[in-house]
């Protein structure tokens, strides 16, 4: 493990000291006088004290993120989560026969690790998907990875829906799917196209430039330009969407990240000495490519949309868009008896065949409870 604040354990039952003083909570004080209230401490209720307790709660209860990473095998995807997470969390490829490595139908390979970093727990899963991609034929590659989604949304489901529901639910779903982009300069292939835009329908993607720093400077605008060109003219919609923006402020931050798609990422688990500072890179002949140097490449960029900024609105469009479109649907189809087995395989016709689902709920269609329970702050997990 590489020299950093964050550490990791792969039982789960750790305790860490930090949370053992949380039975004695801090009464909340009045202002001191002269503060913006203005107004005396009589006046003092106490309302912002409800920030302090969700904070409490939330490191209690810890996080989950559930990130999804597909790509043909040797684009540098396990490599990149471990960049991203500073660790092993991810299984490099080991050199194997040509059979071992190229399995013959997807795999799909849920792997879980808990991490702690300033006393936050997160319990991350990163889900791989070995053998996509990698075949001669690769028609329909993507209905496995559409399926297993699918699974999950139903799995929470029939969670849900028990008489007898647990007090928090499991969280399996799929947080976001990174789509890894072979750095070939030229555009998006019809195997891209085809899984991005029927996996947009029903997840979070993100689409990255694996390697980038096989690329000129100007063959990555290039390409990157080329690509998000060929994200238009396919109608895919990849995250942050713009249909699911919720004011000005939100537009502009997103504005700037859609400018910035596809992220052209370079990752590395080795530290070199760099003008007296260890930092991650990539040495060459011609020196070093640091990783988190945005003059470099865009792994930063990448890993605060997903880690520092955005992941609470990654958990809650998946919850309150993604999954919505799923249980509105099985609802539907099962006239409100969901405890029906999903029809065929989970795989809906209208995803299938690339359609958006008729029933999209839109903001504006959601019900007051479920903008509440969606935009919360903090989503709970199990640790
Ligand atoms: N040039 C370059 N090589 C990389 C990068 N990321 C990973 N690699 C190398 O590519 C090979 C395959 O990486 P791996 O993470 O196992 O790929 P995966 O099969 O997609 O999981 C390894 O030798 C890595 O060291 C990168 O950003 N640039
Ligand atoms: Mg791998």
């Amino acid at each position: 493990m590489l020299n950093t604040d964050l550490s990791l354990s792969s039982s789960g039952s750790e305790v860490n000291p930090s949370h053992s003083n949380m039975s004695a909570p801090p009464h909340p004080q009045p202002p001191a006088k002269g503060a913006s209230h203005g107004a005396g401490d009589f006046s003092y209720v106490g309302i912002d004290a409800i920030l302090e307790q969700m904070r409490r709660k939330a490191m209690k209860q810890g996080f989950e993120l559930n990130i999804m990473i597909v790509g043909q095998s040797g684009l540098g995807k396990s490599t990149l989560m471990n960049t991203l997470f500073k660790s092993k969390v991810s299984r490099k490829s080991v050199v194997s026969t040509p059979e071992e490595r190229i399995p013959k139908t997807i795999e799909i390979k849920s792997i879980s690790h808990d991490i702690e970093e300033k006393g936050v727990r997160m319990k991350l899963t990163v889900i791989d998907t070995p053998g996509f991609g990698d075949h001669i034929n690769n028609e329909n590659c993507w209905q496995p990875i559409m399926k297993f989604i699918n699974d999950q949304y139903e799995q929470y489901l029939q969670e849900e829906i028990n008489i007898d529901r647990k007090k928090r639910i499991p969280d399996s779903r799929v947080h976001c799917c990174m789509y890894f982009i072979p750095p070939t300069g030229h555009c998006l292939r019809p195997l891209d196209v085809e899984f991005m835009s029927r996996l947009s329908k029903v997840v979070n993607i993100v689409p990255v430039i694996a390697k980038a720093d096989t690329l000129t400077l100007e063959e990555r605008d290039f390409f990157k330009q080329t690509i998000r060109e060929g994200l238009r003219a396919n109608g895919i919609d990849v995250y942050p969407q713009k249909e699911f923006d919720e004011d000005a402020d939100d537009r502009m931050i997103n504005d700037k990240i859609r400018e910035m798609i596809p992220f052209a990422v370079v990752g590395s688990n080795q530290e070199y000495q760099v003008n007296g500072k260890r930092l991650l890179g990539r040495k060459t002949k011609w020196g070093t490519i640091e990783v988190e140097n945005i003059a470099h490449c865009e792994f930063a960029h990448l890993r605060d949309l997903l880690i520092r900024t955005h992941m609470q609105n990654i958990k809650d469009i998946t919850s309150s868009i993604h999954y919505e479109v799923y249980r509105v649907r099985r609802l539907n189809e099962t006239n409100g008896q969901p405890n029906a087995q999903p029809p065929n395989t989970l795989v809906n016709p209208q995803q299938a065949n690339g359609v958006a689902p008729t029933s999209r709920p839109t903001h504006s269609r959601y019900p007051l409870w479920l903008y509440f329970s969606c935009n919360h702050a903090l989503s709970p997990v199990y640790l």
